[in-house]
């Protein structure tokens, strides 16, 4: 597992066991989702990458779809209209699932999470079931971001962190790698955000069913190309969901799932 960046460089032949894939929300990528997925081939040239596109108006889901035909490793989703991040992710989850992935990462198109990175997670992923990419871990690395953006990406983090007592530094992380049993564990059905409260939410479920989680530093990015989709409504919805959260029963989904150990 530790070398899964590398054996299919070594062994072309395991392609159909390829144990990474990378989920990669689009919504108007068109300038970043040929590169990223470059990115992605030159750190893990054995990972598989899912793109799920909400319908993209500027056209990222025919690039992806070019891309698809002339690379095994490139998988497209299309969806038939913006739903927000959360939803593109269970439904890239659930695709998953259905096949023989034993590491699902989520990185956003945009090149804020750099795919140098993905081996480090994979390393971390050695010992623990859920890898957070932190921004806040032993300081702040966050390049070109607007002060009010830092501003509330770490009152996010008090915020979530007073309310249901995860230890994280970074719980509005949205670098992450998650073992297949956890992705397993969850009731994928039972997640409801559609928006960034996403990752809150899915990393609380994991913490409450006793998952082994563990923050490595990362370095985030402003985007370079297009535009945030970050809105009031976004915020809005990660509010009031976070606050009802410690009020939700989380029950594992599937019994066989290997026992957790709590670190
Ligand atoms: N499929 C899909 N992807 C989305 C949606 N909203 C955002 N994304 C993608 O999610 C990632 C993060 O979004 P971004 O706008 O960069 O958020 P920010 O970095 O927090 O400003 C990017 O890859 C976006 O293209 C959506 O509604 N559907
Ligand atoms: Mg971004």
């Amino acid at each position: 597992m530790f070398l899964a960046c590398q054996t299919a460089v070594v062994w072309p032949k395991l392609r159909a066991m390829n144990p990474v894939l990378v989920v990669v929300p689009t919504y108007n990528e068109k300038d970043n989702i040929r590169n990223i997925a470059a990115a992605i081939f030159l750190a893990c040239p054995q990972a598989d990458i899912l793109f799920v596109d909400d319908n993209s108006p500027d056209g990222t889901g025919s690039i992806a779809d070019a891309m698809a035909a002339g690379d095994s490793r490139v998988n497209v989703m299309h969806r038939p209209g913006k739903q927000g991040l959360g939803r593109a992710y269970i439904a890239g989850f659930e695709w998953a699932l259905g096949r023989s992935y034993r590491f699902v990462f989520e990185m956003d198109a945009d090149f804020s999470h750099n795919p140098a990175e993905l081996p480090n997670f994979l390393k971390a992923a050695e010992d623990s079931d859920l890898v957070l990419g932190s921004r806040y871990v032993n300081g702040i690395r966050i390049i070109n971001w607007p002060l009010k953006r830092l501003i509330l990406s770490k009152w996010a983090s008090l915020y979530v962190k007073a309310i249901t007592g995860m230890p994280f530094t970074d719980p509005t992380s949205g670098f992450k790698c998650f073992s297949r049993k956890v992705l397993e564990a969850i009731n994928l059905a039972g997640i409801v955000s559609s928006g960034y409260s996403f990752q809150v939410e899915m990393t609380y479920t994991a913490w409450k069913l006793g998952f082994k989680i563990k923050e490595i530093p990362i370095v985030f990015e402003d985007r370079h190309s297009g535009t945030s989709k970050m809105s009031a409504s976004i915020i809005r919805e990660a509010v009031w969901l976070i606050m009802k959260l410690p009020l939700r029963p989380v029950r594992r989904l599937r019994l066989n799932s290997q026992p957790p150990v709590r670190p």
